[in-house]
């Protein structure tokens, strides 16, 4: 992979994917990512699309190694948590919120659980993914709790006597009502945004970053 070509993370299958791809090709950017490969060059500009695991995205981008990343904020809320907590590189720069991936990270119990506010769920167990945000919202309001660290299925913990409560990101509400839970307190809004590197581009590369943040308003004025 050429220095000269600007490096763009994005996630390879998932929520933001179809989003992520849909918004670069309305900028004009020529990429054929029908394939499997993890690097895919575009045919009109000089970039490169790296697709991964979102979850791998933020570090690629703070470690300096990838220049541009299209990033749920709660991802890399969470990551820049857990990378100040082991001494790693966390800089970066937000350069564009978008206006997708909107989801809302929230507190949900038991559908007949008397919820009365946060401080019922004290010395209780939480599930998450999001372990970090979490807690940083729970010290704020000072409750003492047991943190229950689950990547997938977080939704069933409870049903499943993992844990009395969880914290999960939720769109329609679908999910939670489906296994008998309700929210009771939104902790954080995360939307996707677009990250890039802290440490600066060559004149060449900012340009064309420039000009895609242009192109990138363009497109969403246009959506509004
Ligand atoms: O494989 P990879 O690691 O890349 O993907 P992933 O499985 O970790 O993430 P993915 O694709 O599920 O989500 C990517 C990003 O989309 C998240 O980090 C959020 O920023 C954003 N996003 C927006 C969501 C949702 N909405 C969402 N509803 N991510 C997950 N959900 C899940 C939620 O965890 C729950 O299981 O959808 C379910 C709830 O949805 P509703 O509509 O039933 O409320
Ligand atoms: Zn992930």
């Amino acid at each position: 992979m050429s220095e000269q070509r600007l490096r763009i993370a994005i996630q390879k299958k998932g929520r933001l994917s179809d989003s992520t791809v849909k918004l670069l090709k309305a900028c004009g950017i020529k990429v054929n990512l029908n394939t499997q490969r993890l690097i895919a060059h575009s045919e009109n500009m000089p970039i490169d699309i790296l697709r991964v695991r979102d979850d791998d995205i933020p570090g690629l981008i703070m470690d300096g190694v990838v220049d541009l990343g299209f990033i749920g904020q709660n991802v890399l809320e969470e990551e820049s948590m857990m990378r100040g907590v082991a001494g790693e590189a966390t800089a970066h720069k937000v350069v564009k919120e978008l206006n997708f991936g909107g989801c809302r990270f929230s507190l949900a119990v038991d559908n007949d659980f008397d919820y009365q506010g946060v401080q019922s769920l004290s010395g209780l167990r939480i599930a998450t993914t999001y372990i970090h945000i979490l807690k940083r919202f729970m010290e704020e309001a000072n409750v003492p709790y047991t943190s229950c660290m689950l990547t997938g299925s977080v939704e069933v913990a409870p049903r499943a006597g993992l844990a009395d409560a969880i914290c999960d990101l939720v769109s329609t509400g679908a999910t939670l009502e489906a296994n008998g839970l309700k929210e009771v307190e939104v902790i954080y809004r995360s939307t996707a945004v677009l990250m890039q590197r802290e440490k600066a581009l060559s004149n060449e590369k900012q340009c064309l970053v420039d000009k895609l943040l242009t192109r990138i308003d363009g497109v969403q004025t246009a959506k509004e």
